[in-house]
């Protein structure tokens, strides 16, 4: 059973393409909502080095924050599908 933590954004287009992928994938995950205000994702730019979402953490395969949708949408694929 996979262990996911998607970082994500009410309404973020990025965040909805890579849902849609872990729906699809059937993997369940854990959600944790930013604030709309940059400043205050200091947990998101703490493990990302940035503030954008979305961002995935998957710790059992060594995962600590990867941001870039498409990037995450490529992983999911290559490592659940
Ligand atoms: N290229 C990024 C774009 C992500 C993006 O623009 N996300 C928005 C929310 S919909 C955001 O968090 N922007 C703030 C930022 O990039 O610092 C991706 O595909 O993941």
């Amino acid at each position: 059973m996979a262990n996911l933590e998607l970082y994500e954004l009410e309404g973020c287009p990025y965040c909805a393409k890579v849902t849609k992928k872990l729906d699809e994938l059937g993997l369940e995950y854990e959600s944790h909502m930013v604030p709309r205000s940059h400043s205050e994702r200091t947990e998101v730019e703490e493990i990302s080095g940035q503030t954008g979402v979305p961002v995935l953490v998957d710790e059992d395969n060594g995962i600590e924050g990867m941001a870039e949708s498409d990037d995450i949408v490529a992983y999911l694929e290559k490592h659940y599908a």
